[in-house]
This record gives structure tokens, sequence and C-alpha cells, in this order.
């Protein structure tokens, strides 16, 4: 269903004493959020300016995937931060950000998300929302952080394409009613400005046992496909740079940086 604009007046008015949103860039199409948030971070864009697109053309997804990203019907941002950070903790951005994800979600569906690690925003076992952080960093210092967020919102099961149909859904087919998507954008950004805040002001540990309260593959097997090849073992939680910790073969904790989680069902 395309539905009415996104209102960057809107998402402002809603957002008065925000630190994140300083500035919306508002664009009817784009070839990906995550690509013009880039270049004005390059170009000095500050913490907290926002890129929201109506279309992608090329919506990114991790590994070179793509991510369906049909005109005036979803929500598709990208926001630019500038972490006090190490590299290696940068995943924590990702873990945040999935956190901001499942509360805004949650406070519009009568059923709980879960998140499996490390990105996707699933509900009753379909991805609602997917999350591609892309960093700039030197040797010692991260630059800017590119954080891109999908939610499907008002995207019909019938719009989709035919290889994600069966393994996606959206707010639309969840609740049967189209969502404002000013509105959900407004609120994401405030749960996104909460969860950053707490990130930078009381560290990981706060956020990550929030985002353990949505993972429910702890202690079950999985495997995990990684783009060098695959693995498999009892999902233990997260650790401090965002790692999945499995406990492999003969007991041994395995960390995991990269990959996608499989629940093994027996
Ligand atoms: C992701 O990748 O889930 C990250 C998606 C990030 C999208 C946002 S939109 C705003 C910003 N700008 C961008 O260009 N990107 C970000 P990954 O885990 O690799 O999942 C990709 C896979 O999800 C695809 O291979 C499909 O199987 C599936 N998929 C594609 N489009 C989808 C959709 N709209 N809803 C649910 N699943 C989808």
């Amino acid at each position: 269903m395309a539905t009415e604009a996104i209102s960057p007046a809107e998402i402002h008015k809603a957002l008065s004493s925000q630190r994140l949103c300083k500035n919306i860039h508002y664009f009817e199409m784009l070839e990906s959020t995550n690509i013009t948030a880039q270049k004005l971070a390059r170009q000095g864009a500050l913490e907290g300016e926002i890129v929201v697109a109506e279309q992608q053309t090329h919506g990114k997804g991790r590994l070179g995937r793509n991510w369906s990203s049909p005109p005036r019907t979803n929500l598709y941002l990208s926001l630019i931060l500038r972490p006090k950070l190490l590299p290696a903790h940068t995943p924590q951005i990702t873990l945040m950000a999935a956190v901001a994800v499942a509360d805004t979600v949650a406070s519009f569906l009568p059923m709980a998300p879960e998140i499996k690690w490390p990105n996707d925003i699933l509900v009753q076992g379909k991805k609602i929302a997917g999350i591609l952080t892309e960093s700039s960093c030197d040797s010692e210092r991260v630059l800017f952080v590119i954080l891109g967020i999908g939610v499907n919102l008002n995207y019909s099961k019938a719009r989709m394409p035919e290889t994600i149909r069966d393994k996606a859904t959206s707010l639309l087919e969840l609740t049967q009613r189209p969502v404002d998507r000013s509105a959900f954008a407004a609120r994401l950004i405030h749960n996104l400005d909460q969860c950053y805040g707490s990130l930078e002001k009381s560290g990981f540990p706060g956020i990550s046992s929030r985002w353990e309260g949505y993972f429910r593959l702890r202690g079950k097997q999985v495997r995990v496909e990684m783009p060098d090849g695959h693995t498999s073992g009892k999902a233990l939680g997260i650790d401090m740079d965002g790692a999945l910790i499995l406990e492999g073969k003969g007991g041994d904790p395995e960390r995991i940086l990269a990959g996608d989680v499989i629940p093994i069902t027996v």
C-alpha cells in the first residue's frame, strides 16, 4: 500500500528536544540512504543528521545483498553517528539500534518481536526490519558510523517479491491496519536517541541486557553461516564487542563476529 509521504516537519514536531535528528535530508528516491549518508558524513555532516528516502533503487543489505524498498510504503532511514568508541566496539551500535527498533516495533503491535543476531528484527519468525551499519575508522578512532535501518510498515505480502514473501512481514500484515509512517519514524528516532544516550553514558552492559531480553536463541543449538565457512553450537549470548558466543564442540566458547544464524530444529 503506497501511503501519504513521510513528513520531516511532523517528525521534528514530535521530537522537540532530541539530540539526534538535527537535520532530516528527505528524498523521494535514492540509490541507498546509506550511500547518501556516507557522502554527507565525508562532507562534514554532524552527528544526528538523518537521511530518509521514500524509495531506494539499490537498497543495501549485508554482504552485497539487496533490501527491497518500494516507494512510499516503508521506512528507509540512515543516521550519521560519530561515537567515541574503539573501532572494535562499533558492532555495539548495531545491537543498540536493534534494541531501539525492537522497542519501536513492539509499541505498534500486540505481539512481541525478537532479535536475531546480529541485525534482524523478527515477528512470528518473519523479518520485519534489518539494520546495516557501515563505519569509517582510522587506526584508533571511529570517524563516523552510518546506521541504516529498513522497517516494513505498509508492505502487503502481495507486493513483496517472491524471494522474500514467505520470510518477511510488515506492520500492515500483522495488524491489518496501515501505519502513519511519520509517527513511526518519530518514535524510532526517539528510541534511538534514548538507547544511544544510554550507550554513551552507561556503556554497553545496560544495552546488552535489554538486547538479551529480545534474544530467543539463548541455550538453543544454532548453525552460523559465515563469509568463510560455517559452524554450529549452543548460543550463549553476546560479548562486549557484540560478538555472538557459541558453546562449540568440547565446550569451548567460540566468538562469531559476522554471519547468519539459523536455529537447528530437532
Ligand atoms: C539487512 O541485511 O537486513 C540490512 C538491511 C538494511 C536496509 C536499510 S534501508 C535503509 C538503509 N539504506 C540501505 O541501503 N540499507 C539500509 P541482510 O541481513 O543481509 O538481509 C538481506 C536479506 O533480507 C535479503 O537477502 C532478503 O532475503 C531479505 N530482504 C530483502 N528485503 C527485505 C525486506 N524489505 N523485508 C524483509 N526481508 C528482506
